[in-house]
Parts: C-alpha cells; sequence; structure tokens
C-alpha cells in the first residue's frame, strides 16, 4: 500500500487547491493527444483532432480533460483509498473503453508537466515528485481491473 507523508499530503492538497480543472485539464488532454498521436484513436468521436491547433481549441477535448481531472481530483480527496476509489472507473476504461492502460502513465506524466508549467518556480521538485508518484499510483488503480 502506498504510504503518504504528512508533507506529501499537506502539499498535494495545497497545490491542488490552488489547481483550474478546466483549465489543466484541457490542456493536459491536448498535450497528450498531440504528443501520443495513437491516443486520438479513442477521442475519433470527438470531431477535429487534424492539428495541434485544432485538437487544443477543440470543445469536446476541453470538456472531456476537465472531466477527467475532475475524476482525478477524487485521488486526493481519498488519499488513503485510491485503488477503490477507481475501482469502478478501471473496469470502465477495461471491458468498454479499451483503453490500454499504459496511457495512464503518458497522462499522469503530461499532467506533471502542465502542472509545472502553470505554477513555475512555485513548483518546487518535491512538489514535482509529489506529484509525480501520485500520478503513478493513480495509473496503477485505473490498471487494477484489467484482465
Ligand atoms: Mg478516461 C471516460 C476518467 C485517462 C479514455 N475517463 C472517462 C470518464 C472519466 C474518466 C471520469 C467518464 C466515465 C463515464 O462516462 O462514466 N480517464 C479518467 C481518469 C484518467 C483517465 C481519472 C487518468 C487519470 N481516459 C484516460 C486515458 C484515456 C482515456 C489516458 C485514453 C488515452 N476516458 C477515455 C475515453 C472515455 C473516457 C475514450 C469515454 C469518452 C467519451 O466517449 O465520452
Amino acid at each position: 500500500m502506498v504510504h503518504w507523508t504528512d508533507e506529501e499530503k499537506q502539499i498535494i492538497t495545497s497545490v491542488w487547491a490552488k489547481v483550474d480543472v478546466a483549465e489543466i485539464g484541457a490542456e493536459s488532454l491536448g498535450c497528450l493527444l498531440v504528443m501520443y498521436p495513437w491516443t486520438q484513436r479513442f477521442f475519433s468521436h470527438f470531431g477535429n483532432l487534424s492539428s495541434a491547433t485544432a485538437i487544443c481549441g477543440n470543445p469536446k477535448v476541453r470538456a472531456h480533460g476537465k472531466k477527467v481531472l475532475t475524476s482525478f481530483g477524487e485521488a486526493i480527496k481519498n488519499l488513503d483509498n485510491i485503488k477503490q476509489t477507481f475501482s469502478q472507473l478501471s473496469e470502465l476504461h477495461c471491458d468498454k473503453l479499451h483503453v490500454d492502460p499504459e496511457n495512464f502513465k503518458l497522462l499522469g506524466d503530461v499532467l506533471v508537466i502542465v502542472l509545472a508549467s502553470h505554477f513555475g518556480k512555485d513548483f518546487t521538485p518535491c512538489t514535482q515528485a509529489a506529484f509525480h508518484k501520485l500520478v503513478r499510483v493513480v495509473a496503477h488503480a485505473l490498471a487494477l481491473r484489467y484482465h
């Protein structure tokens, strides 16, 4: 089971309180689709994904990014119970959406980069490490119900 120090919990919750989930979510999903174009196959019903500009301005991408990041926020409310928190979503991504769980890691990496670029030098190496740990724990939890 993952262990969080009081300092990690404090870092994560205090940064999260300042996160604009709509903006960071939209940017993170947009960057994922631009940098790892094979991930676009899951979103072919979202309309125009023909260029970086089209992807980043696509309202469906932006709305879905917000949805994903809002859901990610549940991890922060349930830091000591992340596996259980994401068990239904893990089943959904496996059974219905057929998303390769490797993509959860990619999205997590992109999210840390987007957060770092927003918070600038306030995003210290320890903050970055705490968030990197968190995105890995969430990716692991989302992969647990795969069979
Ligand atoms: Mg997933 C739907 C959360 C990564 C592809 N994703 C959803 C939904 C949530 C969610 C809450 C809506 C579920 C519902 O309708 O009941 N996704 C979520 C999280 C993370 C994640 C928390 C990682 C942190 N998703 C993810 C990745 C991909 C993906 C990496 C693909 C590259 N998600 C995906 C697709 C849908 C969802 C294709 C359905 C979209 C739609 O058609 O509306």
